[in-house]
């Protein structure tokens, strides 16, 4: 299988985050890429920088003065007296933002959603490599080949139109359904990370054409709380085209194959002409956030299922943070995919 993977995405070093009000490591490190790669490469996988397709694409989903911000927030960062390293706001806005401030300070909480989603000095580069990485894998796909692996990092399921949040600057998964649209006629996505994928729900919210199907642990417990509950299910024109499985946390392989058979059956009735898969492995039972107690059978359980619908396929990374084990909840779920399994 084939691997997609720039080099650049690795510049984006975050520091700290804030855990239960106390400065901690930050989790999404550029050696969970680096380990996700070896692993890969060791399996064989043929290794493909993306081209740059340019910023049009990511236009084409994220708000072009948000873009503009985290092209720049850096520099106007750092030359604030005596600012840090990384750029973290002090305040946030809880009501709709009629003018946008110049202030580098007034954009950052503005365009910033949480504490871990900082922007240090390779942010930019990174995310959007991590994007040009998901457009080259759909791109690939649209061109025959039948699945294909985006490595990417920074992960994208949190970034909203206009919001970083959750580790995520650019919606990558998005970028590449928005991609894939010009040329079939609808577009599944399904994510699997364990929280909800609340930046891709709201980019595709209103849309019959991209259905968006989620599971993930019951947002009432976790990140990030606000949205991924059942009875979200899209607005206007799209709904019925939004699918939010929540879970409870904890659930073992059983509790998690189940919820993803049931959007497995809702991407079959929809009939997409390419299938893109949120693939966060945090919902693994050694993963550090310790949320859900999938083990790497489930995973490759799931990796079966999701064979079974016969579609084209571009994974997408997401979440899966650095354990001694991550890189074999990957090779566990890449082994199920190779062996479909019919029925269910
Ligand atoms: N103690 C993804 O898996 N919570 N994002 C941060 C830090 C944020 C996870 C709490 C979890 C975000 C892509
Ligand atoms: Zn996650």
């Amino acid at each position: 299988m084939r691997v997609v993977f720039h080099d650049a995405q690795l510049k984006h070093r975050p520091l700290t985050t804030l855990s239960h009000g106390v400065p901690k490591p930050n989790a999404e490190q550029p050696e969970r890429a680096s380990v996700l790669l070896g692993a890969m490469r060791r399996r064989g996988a043929t290794v493909t920088a993306p081209r740059d397709r340019g910023a049009d694409p990511i236009l084409a989903v994220h708000d072009s003065r948000y873009l503009d911000f985290l092209r720049t927030a850096h520099a106007a960062w750092t030359a604030l007296p005596g600012a840090g390293p990384e750029m973290r706001p002090s305040l946030q806005p809880r009501r709709p933002v009629a003018h946008v401030p110049d202030a580098i300070l007034g954009r950052a909480g503005l365009y910033l959603g949480d504490t871990a989603s900082v922007i240090v000095e390779g942010t930019w580069e990174a995310a959007y490599a991590s994007a040009q990485t998901a457009l080259e894998a759909v791109s690939l796909v649209l061109r025959g080949e039948r699945t294909v692996y985006a490595l990417c990092r920074p992960p994208g399921h949190h970034a909203r139109r206009a919001v970083a949040s959750g580790y995520c600057y650019l919606n990558n998964a998005a970028i590449a359904a928005e991609h894939a649209r010009r040329s079939v006629g609808r577009v599944a996505i399904l994510d699997i990370d364990v929280h909800h994928g609340d930046g891709t729900q709201e980019i595709f919210l209103d849309r019959p054409d991209v259905l968006v199907a989620s599971v993930h642990a019951d947002p009432r417990q976790v990140f990030p709380f606000f949205t991924g509950h059942a009875d979200e299910r899209g607005e206007g024109a799209g709904i019925g085209f939004t699918l939010n499985l929540p879970v409870p946390p904890h659930s073992g392989d059983d509790v998690y194959c189940d919820a993803v058979a049931q959007a497995l059956q809702r991407i079959r009735a929809f009939d997409p002409g390419l299938l893109i898969l949120s693939l966060g492995l945090d919902a693994s039972v050694n993963d550090p956030f310790r949320s859900m107690a999938v083990t790497d059978d489930g995973f490759r359980r799931i990796g079966g299922a999701i064979a079974g619908l016969g579609l084209p396929l571009a994974i997408v990374q997401e979440g899966g943070y650095l354990s001694p084990t991550l890189e074999h909840t990957l090779l566990a779920f890449l082994d199920g995919l190779a062996t479909p399994a019919h029925g269910g």
